[in-house]
């Protein structure tokens, strides 16, 4: 039986600065999924890359004196190098000045040309250029200021191809409201479907007031919109439009993971796209919030940005791999602060879950010299504990179908606090001291240590560095990712005799 396919994106990041914690979070994010589906025994596909045209990329080069090439091979290398240093997994990087997605984005401009939804008009309105994006006066909360970002926008006036985005208002509505799940979360979705009904206008799709981006098919003299050149690598990435075969077995993506800044591009212009050309919608789009520091909006001139690599260098990947995860309910907005982060960081991992795995082999190696003892259900000590574990790992497959991230961990955390209030309640220490009670003292001691062996596999999406020094920890000899999830988190997977070897805290406390 060949595997489910499984294809998550992230968006392609503007090579106009260096990568931030935000950029940082959508891609774990993504890789947690990626991971967790393999492990479920998926085929993944899991897809990022960088968004190197436009005007925005185009200043940021002419500012720093470079050529918007230069500009972006030095900045997706960033991204590339940030990526390896937090341990993504993707399976592929695009770059959107690739000769090969170039031609991709002429080939969807070309489709949806022939398709007679694009014409040529004249633009005259208000411009974005941070956020790439057209505004009219009437969209205006305040005078020509972009009511996404807030900064001035500034009028164009020039000729243009559009897109018949208005064409696609009721089949778009119609879409949405008949797919819940498409949209998620739900106040997402409401924006999205508020947005349609307020009335779609037609979107320029080209500009000619610079160079830096794709030539238009059909005339040399416009460039393609970023928008639409940006939002072909989901297509590009898998094949589009040589490989078919490729293509076909993963499109539709199952899931896009963005920002709530611009679902409006995912949610609306993209599937508006795709019904053009004729394609499958993604199957969900999922936005989370946006994050702040120490209370404050994200900026440079602020000098506020926070620098993954300093964050890393001294704490480690996985600490901020689980915090950006956990702080904040996703979806939600969140905020970034170093008290914030250090609480967690003594809280839950040093003390929580390190404790638990420090003190656990310690009493192992003391008890039985390391050695995994028999489980023995008959001692009645294991019974409570497995149903707690299995009904866990229940709840956190159904989170996963809702990319609930915080909710995962916190639900990884109730098998974690049982493990450790399990320790207290039958206190090895105890029936240690007493020789009638050493069988007990073995089912116990079992019991609790693969608990550990299933945290192990339940953080590994999360945390995969750690989990693989819990896992050799205990001594297993099986490659932990090579293993199959559902199989692996059944309960007595651990075999006695196995030799475990203690190691160094996996997180030593930070002052
Ligand atoms: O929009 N909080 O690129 P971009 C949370 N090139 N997430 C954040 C964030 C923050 N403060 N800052 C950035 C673009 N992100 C386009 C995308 S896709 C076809 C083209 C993350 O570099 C979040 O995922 O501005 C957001 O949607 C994305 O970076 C925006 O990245």
């Amino acid at each position: 039986m060949s595997k489910p396919k499984f294809y998550v994106t992230t968006p392609i990041y503007y090579v106009n600065d260096v990568p931030h914690i935000g950029h940082a979070y959508t891609t774990i994010a993504a890789d947690v999924l990626a991971r967790f589906k393999r492990l479920s025994g998926s085929e993944v596909f899991f897809l990022t890359g960088t968004d190197e045209h436009g005007q925005k990329v185009e200043q940021a080069a002419a500012s720093r004196g470079e050529p918007p090439q230069a500009l972006a091979d030095r900045m997706s290398d960033h991204f590339k190098a940030l990526w390896r240093k937090l341990d993504i997994s993707n399976d592929y990087f695009i770059r959107t000045t690739d000769e090969r997605h170039k031609r991709a984005a002429q080939a969807l401009f070309q489709t949806l040309y022939e398709k007679g939804d694009i014409y040529k008009g004249e633009y005259e309105d208000w411009y974005c250029t941070p956020c790439e994006t057209f505004w009219t006066e009437s969209q205006f909360e305040h005078a020509k200021h972009c009511p996404s970002c807030g900064r001035p926008t500034e009028k164009l006036k020039e000729e243009s191809y559009f897109f018949r985005l208005s064409k696609y208002q009721k089949p778009l509505l119609d879409y949405i409201t008949a797919n819940p799940d498409f949209i998620l979360p739900e106040s997402r979705r409401n924006e999205v479907l508020k947005f349609i009904k307020g009335g779609l206008r037609d979107l320029s799709v080209t500009r000619t007031s610079f160079k830096w981006g794709v030539p238009v098919p059909v005339d040399d003299k416009h460039i393609i919109y970023v928008w639409l050149d940006a939002l072909t690598n989901y297509l590009t990435a898998i094949g589009y439009p040589d490989d078919t075969a490729h293509f076909n077995r993963l499109w539709p993506a199952d899931v896009h993971l963005l920002a709530k800044d611009i679902l409006r591009f995912h949610a609306v212009y993209w599937p508006a796209f795709l019904m053009s050309a004729g394609f499958a919608l993604p199957k969900q789009i999922v936005a989370h919030g946006w994050w702040t520091v120490e209370g404050r909006k994200m900026s440079k001139s602020l000098g506020n940005v926070v620098d993954p690599h300093q964050i890393i260098d001294q704490y480690g990947v996985d600490a901020l791999r689980y915090f950006l995860l956990r702080e904040v309910s996703f979806g939600n907005d969140g905020d970034f602060s170093h008290t914030a982060f250090i609480g967690r960081l003594n809280a839950d991992l040093a003390n929580d879950l390190g404790n638990l795995v420090s003190r656990s082999l310690a009493m192992l190696g003391k008890y039985f010299k390391g050695v995994v003892p028999e489980a023995n259900e008959d001692q009645g000590v294991t019974g409570e504990l497995e149903l707690l574990v299995e009904q866990s790992i229940g709840r956190i497959i159904a989170l996963y179908d809702e990319a609930y991230f915080s909710r995962i961990l916190e639900e990884i955390w109730v098998v974690v606090a049982a493990a450790n209030k399990y320790i207290e309640q039958m206190a090895p220490w105890a029936l240690n001291k007493e020789p009638a009670k050493i069988k007990q003292l073995a089912a116990v001691m079992y019991n609790i240590t693969e608990v550990i062996r299933i945290i192990a596999l339940l953080i590994w999406p999360f945390m995969p560095n750690t989990a693989a020094k819990i896992w050799r920890q205990l001594g297993i000899k099986e490659a932990l990712e090579s293993s199959n999830f559902y199989e692996i988190t059944m309960w007595g997977g651990l075999l006695s005799g196995t030799v475990t070897i203690k190691g160094p805290p996996l997180f030593p406390r930070v002052e």
